[in-house]
This record gives structure tokens, sequence and C-alpha cells, in this order.
């Protein structure tokens, strides 16, 4: 399949590192002259920019966390005057205030560039028409993919979240051969198609769909490319570092290339902050090499992954990132067991008779002990009418399922067809009720 920039995409391996070496040593002096907090935190390690010459010296620099984002909050960390910059977008944040992301004309070219990437890696070209689905407004999953399908010349819908059924009539009527949202999402359209009597496999001519924005398990690709009928690609970004068109697949499904010309990644312990060798699973760190408005310097994503380094068959030599396999904040410790919801999802979807629908729910007992429920919508085969016998079958078998993988006991309560809420973009898969007694 074509690669969109080869120049840097599969540029050799030495050259691509003499290039961030470079470019690292511009930004840590941009980020030192142009933003307060960096310069802060440099003066409190002793450092200058002159002591960054190159990639051996990123681990000299010092990190950028979420909360050191929101000190800033709104716009403290932007290195340039207001008056530069033309986009602003922000995170859901299911708390408190958002995480802001802003974007000079500069930056929004080199949006358009990654993102052009990332779609023509997933196979989209100018003949393409793309039902885009991710929300437009301020999270950067409508807009951002805007941007790369209209780069490639496919034809844009951009119908963003909501009235799935309308998403169907278009969907169809458009003839979309590819579309992107949610990989939940993608399953709520397939589930209203086959409530009206429709085959989405059948019907609908998309070949290709793009899905990220939250966690995802191999096993939710196969249940969405069997239901769909369409190949998925999982894409990976974040709105502190640009949004999507940080990393996505290729053609070949073994893990997602990152634009390291300009994001340049690493692995650290998450617990020590000590910088991990390719291969070794680790929370995923990024630098920003070339942006105006918002550079970060080692931001810590919390995204839990592993990183290779060898040449894929594609083509392309940039680095890799595995699935993410959780949060290091997603992270369930429940009676002395560390427990990541990918996990538990990984497990329920190889249990038949089970659906992709599910949530988690921990909850503390007065006796103190943590409680794991999992809630999970069972096949409507069993409920019409109910065979009272198959489902205690199909609940033991899931006790079982789970007892295996995580060690701890769970109790699984099994739900009618369409009984947990569907979501249109980030879906909840874990209650912790456990905060309420906290503090
Ligand atoms: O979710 C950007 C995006 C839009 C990515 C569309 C892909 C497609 P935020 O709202 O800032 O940005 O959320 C970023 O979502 O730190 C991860 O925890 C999670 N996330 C994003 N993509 C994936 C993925 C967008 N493919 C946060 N797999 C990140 C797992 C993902 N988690």
């Amino acid at each position: 399949m074509p690669i969109w920039n080869p120049e840097y995409e599969s540029m050799p391996r030495d050259d691509l590192e003499k290039l961030q070496g470079q470019r690292l040593s511009q930004i840590a002096a941009y980020v030192y002259h142009k933003i307060p907090i960096y310069r802060r935190k440099f003066q409190e390690m002793g450092l200058t920019p002159d002591d960054i010459q190159g990639l051996d010296d990123l681990k000299r620099l010092p990190f950028t966390t979420k909360q050191d984002l929101r000190d800033e909050y709104p716009f403290s960390n932007f290195a340039v005057p207001i008056e530069d910059v033309v986009r602003i977008h922000a995170s859901s944040g299911t708390t408190g205030k958002p995480t802001v992301g802003g974007y000079t004309r500069k930056d929004l070219a080199l949006w358009a560039e990654v993102m052009a990437r990332t779609v023509t890696s997933c196979g989209v070209t100018n003949k393409d028409i793309a039902h885009n689905a991710y929300g437009y407004g301020l999270f950067t999953g409508g807009l951002g993919f805007h941007l790369g399908y209209q780069t490639v010349g496919a034809t844009v819908v951009p119908v963003s979240g909501g009235m799935t059924r309308r998403q169907l009539m278009l969907l169809e009527d458009f003839g979309a051969t590819v579309m992107t949202c949610t990989p939940s999402y993608s399953l709520v359209l397939a589930e209203e198609a086959a409530e009206l009597g429709i085959n989405f496999r059948d019907r609908m001519k998309v070949r290709v769909g793009i899905f990220g924005a939250e966690p995802w398990t191999e096993e939710m690709r196969r249940e969405i490319e069997e239901r769909l009928g369409l190949e998925a690609y999982d894409i990976y970004g974040l709105t502190e570092i640009i949004g999507p068109g940080v990393s996505v697949e290729c053609e070949y499904h073994n893990g997602m290339h990152i634009n390291e010309d300009h994001f340049l990644p690493e692995i650290i312990d998450p617990k020590t902050g000590e910088q991990l060798p390719y291969g070794a699973e680790g929370e995923l760190v990024f630098t920003t090499l070339t942006k105006e408005a918002m550079p970060v310097i080692r931001y810590r994503t919390r995204d839990l992954t592993v990183l290779h380094a060898e040449k894929c068959s594609c083509g392309r030599t940039v680095v890799r990132m595995e699935k993410v396999r959780g949060r290091t904040d997603d992270m369930l410790i429940v009676r002395g067991v560390n427990i990541f919801p990918s996990l538990i999802e990984k497990t329920l979807l190889n249990v038949d008779g089970l659906e992709p629908q599910y949530q988690i729910i921990v909850d503390r007992s007065k006796e103190q002990l943590d409680r794991l429920e999992i809630r999970v919508e069972a096949n409507h085969r069993f409920f019409d009418p109910i065979d009272t016998r198959v489902l205690d079958q199909l609940r033991a078998d899931a006790e079982s399922a789970l007892l295996q993988t995580l060690g701890i006991r769970t109790d699984v309560k099994l739900l009618g067809p369409n009984s947990l809420e569907r979501s249109l973009g980030k879906a909840k898969r874990v209650v912790d009720k456990r905060e309420l007694y906290e503090g």
C-alpha cells in the first residue's frame, strides 16, 4: 500500500535519529525561552538548553504531567501569544477542567500532514467516501480526521456523533467506503442496523474502519470486523500531543506506527521514571519535536504499552507501539490484585453467547471487602423466551473464565439486549464505587 510521506515515514533509522536529536535540542531551547513553567523546571534541575545536544540527553529533561498542564489552565503553557493561536481543542475530562490544546496555523498544517499519513496507512485514497462519526467540536477526533481526509482528497462526510439511524441511512445512501468513530460506537451502529433488520455487512460498502480514542482488545476487533464486515485499524492519539495522528496501524496490523519525526516516544517505568528499552512494557511518554503553540517535553500519557523498533514489512522504519494495555490510573486493585479492564474484556469476549457490551463495577462491602461485579449482556436468543437454564450455565462459564484469568472471584450479572447505556463516543466501562467511601 502507498505511504503518504516515504521520505520521513521510511527514513533510515540513523538519519531519523539524527533529525530527532537536532529537533530535540531546538525544542528544548524553544520551551526554555518561551514557556515559564519549563524555564522553572530546567532551572530547578540546573539544566540549560545548551545541555541538550542530542537524543542521548532526552533522559536529562524534566517530565510534564497532566497536573502540570492543569496548573497552567487554560493558556499559560502556550509558547506563542494568543493572536497566533488559530484553534483550540480540549479533552473530554470526566471531572474538573479539561486539558486544552492550542494550534497555530503551522500546527494545523502539521496535523493535516500526520492525519494524511494516518488515513493513507489504512488504505484511504481520493476515491474513498469517508463517513466521519467522531464528534466534531472540542474533541479532536472529528476535526482531526476531517483534515486528514481532505488532505488526501477523500470525500469526507462530517456526520459527527449521534442520530444513529440517520447515520445508517447516510452510510448506505452515500455509499461510504471508510468509516471512523470509537470502536464502541461502531458496535452501536451494527446493533441499530440489526434492529432495523439491516445486515450491516451486506448492505454497506464500508471496507475500512479506523477506530480509536479508547482502549479495545484484539477480541473486540474480531467482533467488529465480523459484525460490520470491514477491516478495522487501531488509531491512537491524545489532545496534549496533537489529537489523532500520533500513531496508527498499517495493513499488517502489527502495532501502531508513531509519527516519530514529530512525536518522540519513550517508555518509562511508571513508578521510578526510569527509561526502559524497546520491548519492555511501561508508560508511554512523548516529546513533541516541532509543535509551535503547545510543545510538551516528556509528557507522561499514563497509557501502558510496549515499543518496537524493527522495520515493518510495509516499509516504514518508525517505531511501533503495541495496542494500549490500559492506563496507569485505570488499573483496578481489587483485594490486592491488579486488574486491567482490557483483560476482563478479552475474557468475556472469549465466552460464547456473551455480547461485547459490559460494565465493571467495583464496590466495597460493609466488611471492607472489595467486590467485583461484571455486568454483561448475553445474546438475545436466550431471552425470547427466557432460557434460565442456559443463562445460569453461561453465567457460571463466565465466572469460571474470569476466575482463571484474573485470579479472583467475580459476580457476573447477565443482562438482556440493550440494557447497558450506549455511548456516542468513549464508552464508560468502569464504575468504581469505592471512591464514595474514601476521604
Ligand atoms: O482520544 C484523540 C483521538 C481521537 C484518538 C480519535 C484516536 C481517534 P483524548 O480525548 O485527549 O484524545 O484522549 C486521549 O484516550 O491518552 C488514551 O488513554 C486513550 N486512547 C486514545 N486512542 C486510544 C487507542 C483522543 N487507540 C486518551 N487505544 C489517551 C487505547 C486510546 N486508548
